[in-house]
């Protein structure tokens, strides 16, 4: 690709070679014009840009020229005024599309390197890129909206569109191109966990509110007894809860050749999330716990989760900004493998201040909430200062 710094200083060379040798640049340019009317010339012109109308070449696009062109019945020479033909105002940006170096579909978790095609570069003033993202996406356009290659991450599953109004040197908007990119959870099981933190004031800086995604098999146990049921929970066992600790553990079949461990994609400590868990291939028969702990709020105070599980790329289970405090621990939900219609994750629920579980009100002499255990501090992983 052409380096981005050699742009301003081409179209320097190129009005100039047109000032110093007026009639045979403009008739060569013209020519060039007329024939970048084809998809394939274009392409050309954007892969060699400097060489096809270099200043080293006037004569030979000179004579050129008139083979080309039906030198009897073409008045147009007389019309042209050199001293204002640009050649990047002659290019018609009819076929500016944007390019995806990692193609249209993508895993959560891909960063994406955009760059324009179908239009020279060096023809391409200023970029202005634009991102419609999912619902409690919120990557940033790297290293600004400005770039002319910019990269972004697609943390969450669904559809990212990307539009980028492109400038010409002479300010006037050459073309306003769109794509769309779809993140696509094809994992068996994908669980995303998102969520926001109203006290940060700056929610991209590196001070945030540090959430962790618990991914439990039936049948762990951590060693501890967390919300005082009487059972061992299984968060924070080892190999069996898949956390920061342990992103990355050995399920089912040894077998390397396997794809049956489940992968925690990273570990978000600095606000926003989202943190995925992957596990392609579930075992029949198995039961899979879904958790979250408010590990720290680096005083930001209450966050707001949000927990999507998706099964075969289909959303299955949301539950959107439940309001969590330090030390929380939130039994989100259990699913069952092979998921049955009549057995989709529904949201674990406990009778208030009780470990009695509940489906509404009814079942409780208090109120049924959602399965939340205040001030959850594992005796091996002590979140408390
Ligand atoms: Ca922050
Ligand atoms: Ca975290
Ligand atoms: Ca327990
Ligand atoms: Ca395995």
């Amino acid at each position: 690709m052409k380096p981005l710094t050699a742009v301003p200083f081409l179209c320097v060379v190129l009005l100039a070679a047109c000032l110093d040798h007026p009639e045979p640049v403009a008739l060569s340019l013209d020519a060039d014009r007329d024939a970048a009317s084809t998809d394939e010339d274009l392409s050309s012109l954007d892969a060699e840009p400097d060489t096809t109308a270099s200043p080293d070449t006037p004569s030979g696009d000179a004579s050129d020229a008139p083979t080309d062109a039906a030198p009897d019945t073409t008045p147009a020479p007389t019309d042209v005024t050199p001293e204002t033909v640009d050649p990047c105002a002659a290019l018609v940006p009819g076929y500016v599309a944007i390019g995806v170096q990692e193609g249209e579909e993508v895993l959560p978790q891909t960063k994406l390197h955009l760059f324009v095609t179908g239009f020279p570069v060096h023809c391409i003033a200023a970029y202005r890129w634009e991102l419609d993202q999912p619902i409690g996406s919120q990557s940033l356009l790297m290293p600004s909206s400005s770039a002319s290659n910019p990269t972004v991450e697609v943390n969450v599953a669904g559809t990212y569109t990307l539009r980028v109004e492109l400038f010409g040197h002479d300010g006037r908007r050459l073309a306003f191109p769109t794509t769309q990119v779809f993140a696509n959870p094809a994992a068996g099981i994908h669980i995303e966990l998102l969520w926001t933190t109203p006290g940060d004031p700056d929610p991209n800086d590196i001070r945030g509110a540090d959430l962790d995604l618990h991914f439990a098999l039936g049948g762990a146990r951590g060693d501890y007894d967390g919300d005082g049921d009487g059972q061992f929970d299984p968060w924070y066992d080892i190999p069996f809860d898949t956390y920061w600790y342990n992103h990355a553990p050995d399920w089912g079949s040894l077998d390397a050749g396997i794809d049956d461990n489940p992968s925690l994609d990273r570990d978000d400590t600095d606000g926003i999330g989202p943190e995925n868990l992957n596990l392609r291939l579930p075992e029949d028969g198995k039961t899979y716990h879904v958790g979250v702990h408010y590990w720290r709020d680096q005083v930001l105070g209450p966050s707001y989760a949000t927990v999507r599980i998706y099964i075969h790329g289909n959303l299955v289970f949301e539950q959107s900004d439940v309001e969590l405090r330090e030390f929380d621990f939130w039994w989100v939900t259990d699913l069952t493998w092979p998921p049955q219609a009549d057995s989709l994750p529904t949201a674990s629920r406990t009778c208030q201040g009780t470990t009695d579980p509940c489906t509404t009100d009814a079942d409780c002499t208090t109120t049924c909430t959602l399965r939340i255990t205040p001030n959850y501090h594992h005796p091996f992983f002590p979140s408390a200062p």
